[in-house]
């Protein structure tokens, strides 16, 4: 029984302090690859505290991003008195909570459920040889929100399932976990090819909310605007950071400047619309506060949050995917770390981030106007978070398969796709009615379409979802069986047995 306890105690010690909060998981996989590689004890210590920094920096950033303005764009719901839902992974989260109030159900065992889908993470991951599935996803705060939205599409498409207590049966969980712990392992998986290309090598999947995007995305963005023509020769296409501006417009060249001025402009359309009077009773300024002024310093933040982000991933970056060798070598071969996607902003084209999210964002606001021109039971108001997290994330992508084209095409696209998936399915599933919910790329597209499954498959759904799942790796080592594994082990070589040139040693 003690041993039990004790066991139970350093369980919820590591899920409350270290999986959950990115930063000391990060942390505690590259303590202990540095030690499965045997490295000096400071070297170690050294090591582990950049990475743990360079996160908690990452956060800085994109908490600063996300708190600064999220107001903003959740202001127009209240400028315009719209009884709308809002598209955000937090919004999302209280939703399901006050949701599952409402049906006298609570869901307290998010713990347990992290434990049990954690572990079906690293098995698939063990016996990769098999499942051919190579990420282990490391995004703990993630893995909550999406943990709260599943369990609340899950309750809808199979009520039978979910009991009769008050809080969420164990077959239930067990379902939950095994799907969950599936599409954290897949999709990461996904995103291996994409991420190596365009960090070159660099080590590292995505681990969040936009998974099947990044590779869709990349997908269409080569097929459509790039790869190779008739003759087999690759097609010439301008990138972002290949764009020769002449006079005034070479200032665009340079990051900071072409996200401050670019922001000015959008924040400026928006704040004028919204009004100073809305912000002054929200308390986010006084009357006597220079309303342009404010605006013009407001847009200018985001420039210097985007900074900080991207010093973040500088800091930990290295430290982790040098580390993570020793975890690949000694307990899970052929595999990367899973990690935020604000990571990838720290490679390819930094203009291609700012792109694509005003791209997502003119894509939301047109289909938030197709809404209300229709007349749907369901407005959707654009959240912060997945307007720029996913489109940035994925405008960097289609930006190296597809160049600047497909940089603003793939996620005006997927802002459409935002907006009217999570309409479709926060309206469908109750969850629009609480006001919020998650909406991110993967929550707007697979999962509704999964939700669509089990609805009306009931049990032989959740089986048809699963094996949908576990194929897509299968399909994706068949696609290039000598390519897969030498993708993660060695990237080099995988260069040169594709033939691939980089820029830099053109
Ligand atoms: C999310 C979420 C965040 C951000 C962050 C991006 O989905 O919940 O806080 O994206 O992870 O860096």
């Amino acid at each position: 029984m003690i041993i039990l306890d004790i066991l139970s105690a350093v369980w919820n010690f590591f899920a409350t302090y270290i999986l959950q909060k990115a930063p000391y998981m990060v942390g505690f996989l590259t303590l202990l690859g540095y030690t499965l590689m045997g490295k000096k004890w400071y070297d170690t210590l050294a090591g582990t505290l950049k990475a743990i920094i360079g996160m908690l920096i990452l956060n800085a950033g994109s908490s600063g991003l996300t708190s600064n303005f999220r107001p903003i764009l959740a202001g127009l719901r209240d400028r315009f008195n719209l009884n709308a839902c809002v598209t955000d992974p937090y919004y999302g989260q209280n939703a399901v909570q006050e949701a599952m109030s409402s049906i006298g159900k609570s869901f307290a065992d998010t713990m347990l459920l992290l434990l049990i889908a954690f572990i079906i993470n690293i098995v698939l991951v063990r016996f990769n040889r098999i499942t051919k599935c190579r990420a282990l996803f490391t995004t703990g705060h993630v893995q909550v929100q999406q943990a709260a939205t599943a369990i609340w599409l899950l309750i809808f498409a199979l009520p039978q399932l979910a009991g009769e207590g008050a809080t969420v049966s164990m077959p239930m969980m067990i379902v939950m976990s095994i799907l969950l712990g599936a599409y954290w392992a897949v999709g990461a998986n996904l995103t291996i090819k994409p991420m190596q290309e365009l960090s070159d090598g660099a080590g590292f999947a995505i681990a969040h909310q936009q998974m099947f995007g990044i590779r869709l995305g990349a997908f269409l963005s080569e097929k459509l605007f790039g790869g190779k023509d008739k003759d087999g020769k690759p097609k010439k296409f301008k990138k972002v950071g290949d764009l020769e501006m002449p006079g005034f417009f070479s200032i665009f060249n340079e990051n900071m400047v072409c996200t401050a001025i670019l922001m000015i402009a959008f924040f400026g359309v928006i704040l004028a619309i919204i009004g100073k009077p809305y912000f002054v009773e929200a308390g986010e300024l006084t009357e006597s506060t220079n309303y342009v002024w404010w605006c013009i310093d407001k847009s200018l933040n985001f420039a210097v949050y985007l900074a900080i982000l991207q010093l973040g991933v500088r800091t930990f970056v290295t430290e982790l995917t040098a580390s993570f060798q020793g975890i690949a070598d000694k307990l899970l071969p052929s595999s990367v770390p899973g990690v935020d996607c604000a990571v990838c902003f720290g490679f390819g084209d930094a203009n291609a981030v700012t792109f694509g999210f005003l791209a997502g964002l003119v894509g939301q606001i047109l289909a938030i106007l197709i809404l209300l021109a229709t007349g749907s039971p369901t407005i959707i108001i654009c959240g912060f978070v997945p307007v720029f997290f996913d489109n940035a994330t994925i405008g960097l992508v289609a930006n190296e398969k597809g160049g600047l084209k497909a940089c603003l095409i793939i996620p005006f696209v997927v802002g459409l796709c935002q907006v009217f998936g999570s309409a479709l399915i926060a309206g469908w599933c109750g969850l629009a009615e609480f006001g919020g919910y998650l909406g991110m790329f993967d929550w707007a597209t697979v999962w509704p379409v999964f939700t669509v499954i089990m609805k009306y498959l009931g049990y032989i759904g959740i089986a048809v979802v699963a094996v949908i799942l576990l194929a897509i790796p299968q399909i994706e080592y068949r696609m290039d069986p000598k390519g897969y594994f030498l993708m993660t082990e060695d990237y080099e070589a995988y260069k040169e047995y594709k033939g691939i040139v980089t820029e830099d040693e053109d």
